[in-house]
C-alpha cells in the first residue's frame, strides 16, 4: 500500500496549488463517534465501505490523526479553529437546555472559524450541514452556524426514533425557526448538501463542512443495511449504520461529479471522537489495536480515521504515518487558499507537505480532558512516543509514557529504556503545553456544566 515518497511528489503538490487558477473548493466530512477500527481501508474484515476505502485508496490514508478531543462538543471546536478547545471555553460535552438552561459553554462569536476565515479572506463560499453541538440552536445567545461564518447552514437536531429506521430532526435552513424533517443523518446529509450543490455559484471556490450522526447511537436499523450486515453478529446492527455513512460519501461524490464541481476538491473524512466498545449496552464500534474508548486518553478515545483525497494533488493510495491532529485543518486550509491564518494563538500547524513526508509537523500534540468524575488529565503526543499525566492542584502527577510505535495498544510500561533525559523532556514539554493553555483558557460568567475546567475548580 505503501508508495515511496519523493522530493517531486511533494514540489508538484505546491505547484499545482500554486499555480492553481481557482482556489481549490475543500469538502471536510465528519463521521461522529467513529473508531480507528471501524473501516475496511482501517482494517475492519466485516466492514462494508466501499465509498470510503475508494477515497482512502485515491488518497492519503493517514494511520496516526488525531481528534483534538476524546468527545464530541471539544473536538468539533478545535475542529474549526485550530485551536486547543480550552482556548476556545469548550472543555467537555455541551448539554443542550431550554434557552438559559443548557450549558453556559458554547463556540464564542470572537472565536474565528475557518469558514468566516476562507469566506473572508479568500472569497469561498461556505456551507455547513448536520450536527454543530457547540452551542444551543435553540438559544439565541448562542453563535449558530450561520453567525460563525457559514453562509449557508443547515443545522440539525436529531430527535426521537418516529419508526425502526426513521427519525425526526429540527431543521434550522439559515436561521431559525426550524422545519421538521425524517429519514436518517446520512440520508438528510446527502439531501441537504445537494440542495445546496444546486446554489453553488462555481466562479467562486467553496468550503464544505458536513456532519452527520453516524455511526453516533441511536443507530439506524435500516433494513437494507442491515440485510447487508447478516452475518456480523453483535456487529451488525452497528456495521449496518457504519454502511449507510459510507453511502452519504459515494452521494457526496457524485453530486459533485454531476454538477462539474469534483475537479480541484480536496476531500477530508475524520471523526470527531474513538468509538464506544462497551458491548453490554448495545454500541460495537471498535478501534482497531487501540487500548481505550471515546473519553478517554488511551488512543482508542482520540486516534481516528483520517483521509485526505485530492486526486491528481495528492498522490493517490498513500500513508502517512506522521502523527497529525484535526487542529491543524485550519493552517493547512489558509495555505490552499493563499492566505495567513489569524495572527492568534493556534494549535494547529500547516501539514500539506507532512502528507506526502516531505516535512514532519513541528509541535507535540496535546490534549486537556477535563472530567470531574475521573479527574481531569493531560496528554502529549511527541514523535513516537505519547505521555499522559493527571492535573492535581494544577500540578502533573502520575506521568506514563508509551511507545506508541513498539507498543500501539498501550499495554504496559513499554517506555522502559527511553532514558531519563527523554523521559524528563517529555514531562517538561506537557507541563509547558499545559501552562501555554491554562494561561489562555476561557472561563464563562455563568454557573453550571462545563461552564469551567474541572482542574481549575480543584484550587481553593
Ligand atoms: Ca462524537
Amino acid at each position: 500500500m505503501k508508495t515511496p515518497i519523493t522530493a517531486l511528489t511533494v514540489a508538484s503538490m505546491f505547484i499545482c496549488v500554486a499555480t492553481a487558477e481557482k482556489k481549490p473548493n475543500i469538502l471536510f466530512i465528519l463521521a461522529d463517534d467513529m473508531g480507528y477500527g471501524d473501516l475496511a481501508c482501517y482494517g475492519n474484515a466485516l466492514a462494508k465501505t466501499p465509498n470510503i476505502d475508494r477515497l482512502a485508496a485515491e488518497g492519503v490514508r493517514c494511520t496516526d490523526f488525531y481528534a483534538p478531543s476524546a468527545v464530541c462538543s471539544p473536538s468539533r471546536a478545535g475542529l474549526l479553529t485550530g485551536r486547543n478547545p480550552h482556548r476556545a471555553g469548550v472543555y467537555n460535552h455541551l448539554k443542550p437546555g431550554a434557552p438559559g438552561k443548557g450549558a453556559p459553554g458554547h463556540l464564542r462569536a470572537q472565536e474565528i472559524t475557518i469558514a468566516e476565515w476562507l469566506r473572508d479572506k479568500a472569497g469561498y463560499q461556505t456551507v455547513h450541514v448536520g450536527k454543530w453541538h457547540l452551542g444551543d440552536l435553540e438559544d439565541p445567545a448562542k453563535p449558530a452556524p450561520w453567525e460563525q461564518g457559514f453562509e449557508k447552514s443547515y443545522a440539525f437536531i436529531h430527535g426521537k426514533p418516529t419508526s425502526k429506521d426513521d427519525f425526526e430532526f429540527a431543521v434550522y435552513r439559515n436561521g431559525r425557526p426550524a422545519t421538521p424533517a425524517r429519514g436518517s443523518t446520512a440520508q438528510l446529509v446527502g439531501e441537504l448538501f445537494a440542495e445546496w450543490a444546486d446554489t453553488v455559484d462555481k466562479e467562486r471556490p467553496f468550503f464544505a463542512y458536513l456532519a452527520p450522526q453516524e455511526p453516533h447511537v441511536p443507530l439506524n436499523l435500516r433494513p437494507k443495511f442491515l440485510a447487508m450486515h447478516k452475518d456480523a453478529g453483535e456487529q451488525q446492527n452497528y456495521q449496518a449504520d457504519v454502511t449507510e455513512l459510507d453511502g452519504l460519501i459515494g452521494c457526496v461524490r457524485t453530486i459533485l461529479k454531476v454538477r462539474g464541481l469534483d475537479k480541484n476538491t480536496l476531500i477530508i473524512f475524520s471523526s470527531d471522537n474513538g468509538a464506544i466498545i462497551r458491548a453490554p449496552l448495545g454500541y460495537t464500534g471498535t478501534n482497531g489495536p487501540l487500548r481505550g474508548q471515546k473519553g478517554q486518553f488511551h488512543d482508542g478515545g482520540i486516534r481516528v480515521p483520517g483521509i485526505f483525497c485530492w486526486p491528481g494533488v495528492l498522490p493517490s493510495g498513500t500513508t502517512c504515518s506522521e502523527p497529525l491532529t484535526g487542529l491543524d485543518l485550519f493552517p493547512s486550509f489558509c495555505a490552499l487558499a493563499g492566505i495567513e491564518p489569524p495572527v492568534i494563538p493556534l494549535d494547529g500547524e500547516n501539514i500539506l507537505a507532512s502528507l506526502t513526508g516531505g516535512k514532519p509537523r513541528q509541535r507535540p500534540i496535546f490534549w486537556i480532558r477535563d472530567w470531574k468524575e475521573e479527574g481531569p488529565s493531560v496528554a502529549l503526543r511527541d514523535g513516537d512516543f505519547k505521555i499522559t499525566a493527571m492535573i492535581e492542584n494544577r500540578l502533573l502527577t502520575g506521568f506514563q509514557i508509551y511507545d506508541l510505535r513498539r507498543d500501539i495498544g498501550e499495554t504496559g510500561t513499554p517506555a522502559a529504556g527511553i532514558g531519563p533525559e527523554r523521559q524528563r523532556d517529555l514531562e517538561n514539554r506537557l507541563r509547558a503545553a499545559f501552562d501555554s493553555v491554562a494561561a489562555d483558557t476561557v472561563i464563562w460568567p455563568a454557573k453550571g456544566h462545563a461552564a469551567s475546567p474541572a482542574w481549575m475548580e480543584q484550587l481553593p
